[in-house]
């Protein structure tokens, strides 16, 4: 039974043989091993995917040099009409693409379809900016002179995408990319193969009704070995790279070794402080949506609440029953709040947090466990938990990407929550419920929060992509989608003119032949 209509969705994004194991994918450059895609909503293998070997890397490589050449000589204001209307196709694809995101990598179909939403967003916002790629005009120091800077393209943009938001990250880098003039070369996660297919299949048909080289955005799927020739080639001046820290670090120190640039968003171990003067009505919706949303695979989920001792027992048993309403179960069906974790691994790593913080001298206050049954046989489908912790413990200090909750209390004034905010080894997103100016503001000054992103007054996750997104410290330090981010995209130029008939020197430097 097709229930929840996957074949149409499918069928409208040109993805081909729905459960029946075949080969899809593009079928040039993609020689490699069968890469299989199963569902962590249903168990079922979705289909098989061809990745690329290193020759096909390769050839992807030649057409995306070739596709620069031309590409970069486009107006910016022409290279946001193709953004344009890529946007355009999303808009008429939302339900597709949301569908197949919340198929194939488990987020709620609410979820699936804000995604699809961001990457809508982050089009508009650079079809915009394409007119706006503004650089400063300077007053020289010489007579006669003038300065201005300039941004030109790059070139080949490198993405490395993860499972947890198989699609808008991708299109942050994409769509801000090709504004810019340059070309893009995605390695999506291997656990998302489709969405990668789905999104090139998206980008391919604007590209070719526009005329344009295919090389301007080109997917390789793949495993790490893909992602080591990306980090090592020359050829690529800017890799953008979304996961773990222990890739970034990978990642950095190889792009690092050749003097090439890195875009890293690695990650999080997000707070929430919970003044005594917090709305608690406020705090338990942004608590658990940020902590539950996406099975707490969300680099911005909510991981650690830091709760006012005075308040705590209020607190707790307000989100402790939250809990209680919780619906887990299929994220196609919109009844439930709660879909699966991506894989049995991550189930692994949840169980692993759970007895993990036990050990370490936490309690649990909403017992964990992984579901099974009718519905949940894939095996993916876990309980949110919740445990009363300290800032200390090895767990806590560890991004744990499945919804495990930790419960963390403080005495005394703000700064003693802001000293346990930050006193972990990430640093992305941040958020304090308050309704007492002083502590919002503290939190939001330079002895505040140490994050890329500060709240006040929401949760942790669900950024809006007009911001500059990312975060600090083991976080990787990248800023992309919405501010100035646009500027790693691109090449500052500084331009001196001289238009007089002498050659005075800058620092009043005397030099006479
Ligand atoms: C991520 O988890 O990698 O702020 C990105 C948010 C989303 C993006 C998250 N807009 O939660």
């Amino acid at each position: 039974a097709d229930q929840f209509g996957m074949k149409e969705a499918f069928a409208q994004l040109g993805i081909k043989d729905i459960n029946e194991g075949t080969s899809t994918g593009l079928n040039h450059f993609a020689n490699g091993a069968i890469l299989e895609s199963y569902s962590p909503v249903d168990g079922k293998l979705i289909a098989s995917v061809k990745t690329s070997t290193p020759e096909d890397y390769e050839k992807v490589m030649q057409a995306a040099t070739a596709a620069f050449k031309t590409f970069r000589l486009m107006p910016a204001p022409q290279r946001g009409e193709i953004v344009r209307q890529f946007g355009d196709k999303l808009r008429e694809k939302k339900e597709a693409l949301g569908k197949l995101v919340s198929y194939e990598m488990g987020k709620s179909l609410q979820e699936g379809y804000g995604e699809v939403q961001e990457m809508i967003d982050i089009c508009d916002f650079a079809v915009g900016l394409s007119r706006q790629l503004y650089g400063l005009t300077m007053h020289s120091e010489r007579p006669g002179h003038r300065m201005y800077e300039q941004y030109h393209s790059l070139g080949i943009v490198g993405i490395i995408s993860a499972f947890n938001f198989p699609v808008a990250v991708w299109s942050w880098n994409t769509a801000l990319a090709l504004i810019c003039g340059d070309v893009c070369v995605w390695k999506p996660s291997e656990k998302t193969p489709l969405c990668g297919i789905a999104c090139q299949n998206i980008i391919a048909e604007v590209i070719k009704e526009n005329n344009l080289p295919e090389g301007i955005s080109c997917l390789i799927n793949g495993d790490y070995k893909i992602g080591e020739l990306m980090s090592a080639d020359k050829r690529i001046p800017l890799l953008s790279a979304t996961g773990s820290t222990r890739m970034g670090k990978i990642v950095a120190q190889t792009v690092a070794g050749r003097l090439g640039k890195t875009l890293l968003e690695l990650g999080g171990n997000n707070a929430i402080i919970v003044t005594p003067d917090a709305d608690i009505k406020m705090t338990v919706i942004g608590a658990v949506f940020g902590a539950v949303g996406t099975a707490g695979q969300r680099c911005t989920s909510t991981r650690r609440l830091i709760i006012h001792e005075s308040i705590y027992d209020k607190v707790k048993d307000a989100i402790v029953s939250a809990y209680g309403q919780l619906r887990i179960g299929n994220p196609l069906d919109e009844n439930n709040h709660v879909g699966p974790l991506i894989d049995t691994h991550a189930v692994e790593m949840y169980n692993r947090a759970l007895t993990k913080v036990v050990e370490e001298g936490g309690k649990i206050l909403v017992e964990g466990g992984v579901l099974s049954g009718e519905g949940y046989e894939s095996g993916c489908y876990v309980k949110p938990a919740i445990a009363e912790a300290d800032n200390s413990y090895e767990i806590v200090q560890h991004e744990t990407f499945a919804p495990v909750l930790y419960l963390l209390k403080y005495s005394g004034t703000v700064e003693n929550a802001i000293d346990v905010q930050n006193g972990v080894a990430q640093g992305l997103s941040s958020a304090i419920m308050t309704n007492n100016l002083r502590e919002a503001e503290h939190f939001l000054s330079v002895v505040g929060s140490d994050c890329g992103i500060a709240n006040v007054n929401i949760g942790t996750s669900g950024a809006e992509i007009g911001g500059a997104f990312g975060g600090e410290k083991e976080t990787g330090g990248g800023r992309e989608s919405g501010s100035d981010a646009w500027k790693i995209y691109m090449r500052r130029q500084t331009n001196t003119i001289n238009y007089t008939t002498s050659l005075p020197l800058a620092q009043g430097i005397k030099f006479d032949l």
